[in-house]
């Protein structure tokens, strides 16, 4: 018997959108993770909103869980930044509706055009429970962390439990995101790759977000460093920044060039944002300054492997029930 005749409409839809996400995830681990100007207006047309992960009024995000197709999924949402080159079209093109007008105050709501009122859009699919914590609201706890507790408590617990790096894989072998490269090193001691973030949109400086990724795979975390790695670092220290100031104008003095510890992504990498923007994680208790990292290592060979460094974790981060469990904390 022929079954699929019988199929409701919306089953047919669903299997539809199921093939498409399923599409895209094999397209990514092939590689084949290139986009286009072409829009794709139904990718997010069959999102199940489950719940709201976390928003702010003030960042204008909201975090979402849901399902895609049959797929977990977390999809990001993002106002993006006024930008002064667009303000005379806003001006000219908008419809406005006046709120309230009183002496010399008035209000309105303005409706701009709509490629002058996107919304940056970020989607893990599939995501998993690791990525819903990470996106979820929740109280932090600062932890202190000797190079015994690293050695007893956190490496073995990274090595079950960290993030997929997949998608950095990805980028070092021109897999994806080829095109958004910005400048490379391609040696395979000290050579990297400079991007943009995928939390930058690019579309002004303001809020410049650049990593640098190292082409070589063995270095995890700040915790692997020695002065061995002082050539990687001051040539992704030098590099970066000259890459930056011949393609954004921006000099070094402008720049915020840090590590993150403990990161989400256990891949040697640099952060370079610009001075003055608020990037999430940029705070003293996460980012470590590429700068005072070198001249720690040039003071001492083992200092990150000696230090007792100290970062936050979530309520619900497993590290942190490993801290506990040791007593720790
Ligand atoms: N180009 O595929 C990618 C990609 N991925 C998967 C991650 N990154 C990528 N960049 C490219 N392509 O800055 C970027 C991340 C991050 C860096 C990894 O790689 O954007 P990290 O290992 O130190 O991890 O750095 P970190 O900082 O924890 O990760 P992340 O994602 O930045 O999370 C920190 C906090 O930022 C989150 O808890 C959340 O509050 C906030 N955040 C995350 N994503 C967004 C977003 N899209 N918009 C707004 N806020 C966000």
């Amino acid at each position: 018997a022929d079954t699929t005749a019988k199929r409701e409409p919306a089953t047919v839809e669903t299997d539809e959108l199921t093939q498409k996400v399923k599409r895209a995830k094999t397209d990514s681990e092939n590689g084949r993770g290139e986009v286009g100007d072409e829009f794709e207006t139904d990718v997010l047309s069959g999102f199940q909103t489950s719940a709201v992960l976390s928003d702010s009024a003030r960042e204008k995000t909201i975090f979402i869980r849901g399902k895609l197709a049959d797929e977990d999924a977390v999809v990001i949402l993002e106002k993006t930044p006024i930008r002064e080159d667009t303000l005379a079209e806003l001006f000219t093109g908008s419809r406005l509706k006046l709120e309230m007008r009183n002496d010399i105050y008035s209000t309105y709501r303005l409706q701009p055009p709509p490629h002058l009122n996107e919304i940056k859009t970020t989607v893990v699919c599939p995501a998993t429970e690791k990525h819903v914590k990470k996106y979820q609201r929740q109280e932090s706890f600062l932890v202190e962390e000797t190079g015994e507790d690293y050695k007893t408590i956190t490496l073995p617990y990274i090595q079950k439990q960290s993030f997929s790096v997949q998608w950095v894989h990805n980028i070092l072998e021109k897999k994806a995101e080829a095109d958004r490269i910005v400048f490379e090193d391609p040696d395979k001691e000290v050579g990297f790759v400079l991007l943009p973030d995928f939390k930058w949109d690019q579309k002004q400086a303001d809020d410049l977000y650049l990593i640098a990724i190292t082409h070589q795979r063995n270095i995890k975390s700040l915790r692997d460093l020695t002065s061995d790695h002082l050539p990687l670092l001051q040539n992704i220290f030098q590099k970066g920044k000259e890459a930056i100031l011949q393609r954004y104008n921006l000099p070094a003095s402008k720049l915020r060039v840090y590590l993150h510890y403990q990161p989400s992504y256990y891949h040697l990498h640099v952060h370079f944002t610009k001075l003055g923007y608020e990037a999430p994680g940029c705070g003293v208790e996460r980012a470590h300054f590429l700068a005072d990292v070198i001249q720690n290592l040039q003071a001492d060979t083992q200092y990150y492997k000696t230090r007792t460094l100290y970062f936050p974790l979530r309520a619900d981060d497993g590290l942190l029930s490993k801290f506990k469990e040791a007593g720790r904390l």
